[in-house]
């Protein structure tokens, strides 16, 4: 007997009462998806097409893909009317979208439009990351603080990896659910239903090339997942490392370093969309010092942070290790 096949607007139509007023955003994020997809699988074709930045056979200037993808989930979010507004680790600035007639823009969008975009030229998966906050006063108009909200307060967030097969992940805060792009009918179908990271995992991900760079109590960490014969997995390229541990378990890190006292990661378009997947999922996602990703306050668009995020035990684990070299001391 062959199985149903659940599209993604099938899916968001049957659990309406999950989407609030997103209905329509969300399907615009899917729309965005498969156009991006069609020119990520197109870039290994730069030099006959024309050099990103360059120009192609007509003459036309090439736009570098990260731009493109932003520009085109811009595009796409003008479809529905639902977002008012859309701050992207592109852009310096949020941008309005212009209102739709009759429609009410209760949202704003933040975004990481191509994560991990210097792996495309070697053919390694990139993504999209997204989150979805509800404007602090719909008759105001849209401000700052619109975005700089914590993480707790995402009504929905997710990711698309552009890799062997397109798959998009999303939570609105009652599970999480994946949806792997069937080329032939183009169409994102429901693969991956309730997804739950394993509670703990065998696997640590993180840049190890910068070691020497690490304050010693994480050199020291990393010291012992060697020693505990834990695999060493990277990527480089976030949404690809966390969807694996979404599968098989373990943690994530970016810690601080001697060129990222902060960390690399963006607060706002990378690690709070993702933690809310992770927490939704079963896991854990917190700073270095501790602290939960989702409750730290944003304190401007581009802020980043430092990140362990993974399987809950593994998780708490590291924090248990850390804690024993570094809190003791602030
Ligand atoms: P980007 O915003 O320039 O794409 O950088 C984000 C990426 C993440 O996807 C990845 O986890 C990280 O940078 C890798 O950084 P590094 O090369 O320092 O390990």
């Amino acid at each position: 007997m062959s199985k149903e096949i659940v599209t993604l607007d099938e899916f968001i139509i049957r659990r309406q009462s999950d989407f609030d007023e997103l209905t329509g955003l969300l399907r615009d994020i899917g729309v965005a998806a498969k156009i991006i997809n069609r020119e990520v699988n197109k870039a290994g074709l730069v030099n006959i097409l024309g050099i990103e930045g360059g120009a192609n056979t007509s003459g036309d200037t090439v736009q570098k893909l990260d731009m493109y993808a932003n520009d085109k989930i811009i595009e796409c979010l003008k479809k529905s009317g639902e977002c008012a507004a859309v701050a992207s680790e592109e852009l310096d600035s949020f941008v309005e979208i212009p209102p739709v007639l009759g429609k009410k823009a209760g949202y704003v969008v933040v975004m990481d439009p191509l994560d991990g975009s210097s792996n495309i030229d070697v053919n390694v998966s990139v993504g999209t990351i997204f989150g979805i906050y509800r404007r602090l006063d719909p008759q105001k108009p849209i401000t700052m603080a619109d975005f700089l909200q914590k993480g707790t307060a995402l009504v929905a967030a997710g990711y698309v990896i552009y890799g062997t097969s397109t798959i998009l992940v999303y939570t609105t805060g009652n599970g999480v659910n994946g949806f792997t792009l069937d080329p032939g009918i183009g169409e994102f179908c429901l693969s991956h239903k309730n997804m739950r990271i394993p509670k703990s995992g065998q696997y640590y991900s993180v840049n190890q090339g910068y070691y020497l760079k690490f304050d010693v109590e994480m050199r020291r960490y990393i010291d012992h997942c060697s020693d505990m014969n834990y695999g060493l997995r990277y990527i480089g390229s976030m949404v690809s490392d966390i969807h694996r541990i979404l599968f098989q378990g373990g943690i994530f890190l970016y810690p601080n370093t001697r060129k990222y006292p902060k960390g690399k990661l963006r607060l706002l378009y990378e690690c709070n969309p993702l933690a809310f997947v992770v927490e939704q999922a079963g896991g854990k996602a917190v700073t270095m010092r501790s602290n939960r990703i989702m409750a730290v306050q944003p304190e401007e668009l581009h802020q980043k942070a430092t990140i362990a995020i993974g399987s809950p035990e593994t998780v708490a684990e590291m924090e248990a290790f850390l804690d024993k070299y570094v809190f003791k001391s602030y």
